[in-house]
């Protein structure tokens, strides 16, 4: 496995594995060895830990403890969730593919169904994949924590997507199996078997799904499962949890649970579109070895390491002085532009305006469900044209754009667009994806490359282009690279701790419930000492009221949206024991949190 050799032995790279590590929390919630440095660690030595990270998605099963995403029975699953869409395929009026999540996961539903029914048009077969995504289509732009904690809104879309349909292969996504908008359609789905198949995707062990009470349900996201373990013996319901480990920065399952997703699922939706267009049977060395060629996306990728720590030692110093970073991309390869960018505000408690994505095309190429979403604010501005309106006029050499693009999009435009960037700043960079031996593509592409300060050429053997695989190849290769840009970046910037999001938003059970957990990791106070600071924080008093102390984790999850820096102020306060005032005056003082809570730390 390549970049294993890089500084660590098996037993590192297999610690999360053991039953004594963090054994309180599910895979995706633990918090990764290899990583505990990163806030310490140079833009090069991150790149190297995110490579060494990914890598673990595709360790071989060893034990019986956890399965693993080439284990045999994932690959069994696939070919037989591969089949059922084969049949829906064929009976396309009557039925359909749903895929569903929250957050990262909805915004990969969207990403490979429009990527799935392309190839199906291409294959002159009629469009069967739909996506729905929790708190609709602005949730693709933009962070809507909330609606993941409704599994009422769950069932409720699900409906709508599915009318009419008499046949429906519904796949729910939630990384940690945990999100009850999720669990609320799968339960529907079990609830109605003469119409709907429930696959659940995910990246723990069933006996990690969470177990908390929903509010208004009588199930659980567990319970679910356990249902649908029991209908998985009779090919009645699929589940796909295969473990990926723990997350380079602690339960940042946009990273390897949205590239496991994507693996897993165009996977099982190419084999049944071999399987209909060319009879290409549904074989077990199929699927294998099309992961695999993901598996050698990722050397592809990280091969390139000099170039990825370019890229984000640039957007690192960008938001280090409060600037921001532009991705500016071309066909579905923008789209992954835009999802990270919408990611950041969540995950570092970033600003919309700190990593923007663009799109050429805007919402025309995006094609989502609502259409045209820039009603909705500046932050839904995302065309090409809003980018040279909105931004260009105020760009420095202090921000940082990045242009993607590949040889089959249209060099005339991306030199055009590059140019009037080089006119405002030099600090112009390009990840640029090609085909080996594309002389002709790589004569105009000098051009652009002269414009830029660094150009992160990525080449793809010709076997891949045969495949018909590259559009896949190239999304996952972007996805890692974005992902190593933005979350370097905000590493840099000193908004992690160790391997741990402090500044992380509180806006739904989960994270209410992260955000409790790692303040009791940090401050080593007891569980009550520091949900009362938390809502300190979040409420920002030094007093709590009883209406305060005595309102559901929904209510204070509302008010958090409206709050910022809520965790790292109740860790100041917890370790210093100030008051809510000197607390905040002294993360004025130094925003970098690393820094600020550092000094009380052992
Ligand atoms: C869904 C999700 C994540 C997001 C954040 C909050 O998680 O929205 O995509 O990054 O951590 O939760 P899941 O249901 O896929 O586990």
């Amino acid at each position: 496995m390549a970049g294993l050799d890089w500084t660590y032995g098996v037993s590192t790279l297999r610690q999360w594995e053991s039953a004594d590590y963090e054994p309180s929390l599910p895979v995706s919630e633990k918090s990764n060895p290899l990583t505990c440095d990163i806030d310490r660690a140079s833009a090069y030595s991150i790149v190297k830990m995110l490579q060494v990270c990914d890598s673990q998605m595709f360790q071989k099963e060893a034990g019986m403890t956890y399965q693993r995403l080439l284990s045999d029975q994932v690959v069994k699953t696939l070919m037989e969730v591969a089949k059922r869409v084969e049949v829906i395929i064929k009976d396309p009026q009557e039925s359909c593919v749903v895929m569903s999540g929250c957050g990262t996961s909805g915004r990969l539903a969207f990403l490979i169904s429009s990527g799935s029914n392309k190839a199906l048009s291409q294959l002159n077969q009629s469009e069967v994949y739909s996506y729905i995504i929790a708190g609709g289509d602005r949730a693709l732009l933009s962070s809507q924590e909330a609606p993941e904690d409704d599994p009422r809104l769950g069932v409720l879309s699900l409906k709508k997507v599915c009318e009419g349909k008499k046949r429906v292969l519904f796949i729910g996504i939630s990384c940690g199996l945990s999100a009850p908008f999720v669990a609320g359609q799968l339960d529907f789905c079990l609830q109605h078997p003469e119409v709907y198949t429930p696959v659940l995707v995910g990246f723990n062990p069933a006996h990690q799904a969470r177990d908390e009470p929903i509010q208004d349900c009588t199930f659980t996201f567990h319970s679910v499962v356990q249902r649908m373990q029991e209908l998985a013996k009779s090919q009645k319901a699929f589940l796909i949890n295969p473990a990926v480990g723990p997350e380079a920065i602690s339960g940042s399952s946009r990273m390897k649970g949205g590239s496991a997703t994507k693996i897993l699922l165009e996977v099982a939706f190419s084999a049944a579109h071999a399987a209909t267009s060319s009879n290409t049977p549904i074989t077990h060395n199929g699927v294998l070895q099309h992961m695999m060629a993901y598996e050698r996306t990722l050397a592809v990728t990280y091969s390139q390491t000099d170039g990825i720590t370019t890229l984000v030692e640039a957007a690192g110093e960008s938001l280090r002085c409060s600037r921001h970073v532009y991705y500016l991309g071309w066909g579905s390869l923008a789209l992954l532009g835009l999802i990270d960018a919408s990611e950041c505000r969540p995950t570092f408690g970033a600003d919309y305006e700190d990593v923007r994505g663009f799109i050429r095309g805007g919402y025309r190429e995006l094609n989502n469900n609502d259409g045209p979403l820039t009603s909705l604010g500046p932050k839904f501005s995302i065309a090409h044209e809003d980018f040279l309106h909105l931004i260009l006029p105020c760009l420095t050499d202090k921000d940082t754009v990045l242009l993607i693009y590949t040889h089959s999009d249209d060099a005339t435009e991306v030199g055009n667009m590059a140019r009037r960037v080089r006119e405002k700043t030099p600090n112009l960079h390009a990840v640029y994806h090609q085909a080996d031996g594309d002389t002709a593509a790589s004569l105009q592409q000098d051009d652009i490359k002269k414009l830029c300060l660094s150009t992160l050429k990525i080449t793809w053997p010709q076997e891949a282009l045969v495949s018909g695989t590259l559009q896949h190849m190239r999304e996952l290769s972007t996805k890692l690279v974005l992902n190593a840009v933005s979350t370097g970046a905000h590493v840099l910037k000193g908004k992690i701790y160790q391997n741990h999001m402090i500044d992380l938003q509180v806006t739904n059970t989960k994270l209410y419930r992260r955000a409790t957990r790692l303040l009791q990791k940090l401050s080593a106070c007891p569980e009550e000492k520091c949900e009362e600071a938390l809502l300190k924080a979040i409420y920002r008093v030094d007093m709590l009221t009883l209406e305060m102390t005595s309102s559901d984790i929904t209510t204070h999850t509302c008010f958090a949206r409206n709050s910022t820096k809520v965790v790292p102020l109740a860790l100041v306060i917890l370790l210093t024991g100030w008051s809510l005032v000197e607390a905040e005056s002294h993360l004025k003082q130094q925003p970098i949190v690393r820094e600020a809570v550092a000094q009380w730390m052992w």
